[in-house]
């Protein structure tokens, strides 16, 4: 989903990650947020992240969720280049269950911050929750719809298990 007026761009560092930045995409979707997901590599496409980066908050964006696994550079990398908040999903890794991803990510130095979701698909979907708080505070009509979510949550909870 995308339009003239996108608040919130997407990135991953492969089309592996889509499986798990998917979520973040489907989140922003039923919150009725328009998003632009792209793939930015920190190491395979340093230009293009450059290119994204230091051009985001000209190109209209006031969010970035950024997800990638590994040696996961792609958020830090673009929060030094944009004053944009930068939310950052570590990808669940094969070699290190996504460990070496959120050590990636999470341990950034004094004065360029990247907020650090869990691993996996929970931070994938919770990233998308984050950006749609920050856009709500400029935005009473999503802060509205952003409530019905969160009380649809609180209904959809059983009080007891079942046998399904
Ligand atoms: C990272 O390397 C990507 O974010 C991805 O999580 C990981 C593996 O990428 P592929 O080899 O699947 O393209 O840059």
């Amino acid at each position: 989903m995308e339009s003239a007026a996108t608040p919130v761009a997407i990135i991953m560092g492969s089309q592996s990650d889509w499986a798990t930045m998917r979520h973040a995409a489907e989140t922003l979707e039923a919150l009725g947020i328009a998003y632009d997901a792209r793939i930015v590599s920190a190491h395979r496409t340093p230009e293009r992240l450059y290119a994204f980066a230091r051009g985001a908050r000209d190109a209209g964006f006031k969010v970035i969720i950024a997800g990638a696994g590994g040696a996961a550079h792609l958020p830090g990398m673009t929060a030094a280049m944009t004053p944009l908040p930068v939310f950052g999903v570590p990808v669940e890794s094969k070699a290190l269950s996504g460990q070496d991803s959120l050590l990636s990510i999470v341990q950034m130095p004094g004065g360029i911050p990247v907020g650090t979701l869990a691993i996996g698909k929970p931070g994938a979907i919770n990233a998308a929750l984050l950006a749609a708080a920050v856009l709500a505070l400029g935005d009473p009509a999503l802060a509205k719809r952003l409530d019905a979510w969160r009380a649809a949550q609180t209904a959809a909870v059983a009080e007891r298990p079942s046998e399904d």
